[in-house]
């Protein structure tokens, strides 16, 4: 049920490999949706701010020494600890924009070797998004866009074996945007898919991941 006279807000993620411009993407849709006057915040995971965040962040600067089960359901558990903010978010009429989210989780899991189905486990019952926005672009392309580290070969390899978990994510939700031609063409389609999406589910119940 939509908790506003307007309906609820549109959960809209969007996802893709390192580099594919995913939070340029996601701050040029926030100022377009507010410029539109419509009630949007631009959330992304992992979210840095939380305990669970700070955690993750000193494992991603190699900081701290994390196990790869252990750190996957960390990321889990930090869209847990958001999850009953989301909902109230969605069913009061704002539409979130969200950088990267559970298929973020289990790509990068997976990619790193463990089992799909278990890596999926603990995203289920999380807020199903509305539209799922993928930037395509190929690692190497990506690689090019600069703040890769030394150790290149290795990321571009493990970049294609994310991108190949990715693929067999897809559902109806999903959208593929070409995410290597100029942003603004990117920037565009974003927006249309967008609208679309807040438009559609307005009356649409918020439904929960379910793989
Ligand atoms: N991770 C995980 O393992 N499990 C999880 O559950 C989650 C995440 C949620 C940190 O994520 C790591 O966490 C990430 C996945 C893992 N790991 N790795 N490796 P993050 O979101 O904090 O990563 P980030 O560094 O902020 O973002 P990013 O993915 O690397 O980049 P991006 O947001 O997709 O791209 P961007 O910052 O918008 O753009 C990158 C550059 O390309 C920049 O210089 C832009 O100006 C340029 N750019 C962007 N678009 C274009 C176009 N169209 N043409 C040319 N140049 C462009
Ligand atoms: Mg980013």
């Amino acid at each position: 049920n939509a908790g506003s006279k307007g309906g609820r807000g549109a959960l809209i993620v969007l996802e893709g490999l390192d580099r594919s411009g995913k939070s340029s993407q996601c701050a040029r849709l926030l100022s377009f949706l507010e410029g539109k006057g419509c009630a949007t915040e631009g959330w992304r995971f992992p979210d840095r701010e939380t305990s669970v965040g700070k955690m993750i962040s000193a494992y991603l600067a190699n900081e701290s020494q994390l196990d790869d089960r252990t750190i996957h359901l960390l990321f889990s558990a930090n869209r847990w600890e958001k999850r009953s903010l989301m909902e109230s978010k969605l069913l009061g009429g704002t539409t979130l924009v969200v950088d990267r989210y559970s298929y973020s989780g289990v790509a990068f899991s997976a990619a790193k070797g463990l089992d799909i189905e278990w890596c999926k486990a603990p995203e289920v019952g999380l807020l199903a998004p509305d539209l799922v926005i993928y930037l395509d672009v190929q690692p190497e392309k990506a690689a090019e866009r600069g703040g890769y580290g030394g150790e290149r070969y290795e990321r571009v390899e493990f970049q294609k074996r994310v991108a190949e978990y990715y693929h067999s994510l897809r559902d109806s939700t999903w959208k593929v945007v070409d995410g290597s031609v100029p942003m603004e063409t990117v920037e565009e389609q974003v927006r249309e898919l967008a609208m679309n999406c807040i438009s559609e589910c307005k009356e649409k119940q918020l439904t929960n991941l379910s793989w």
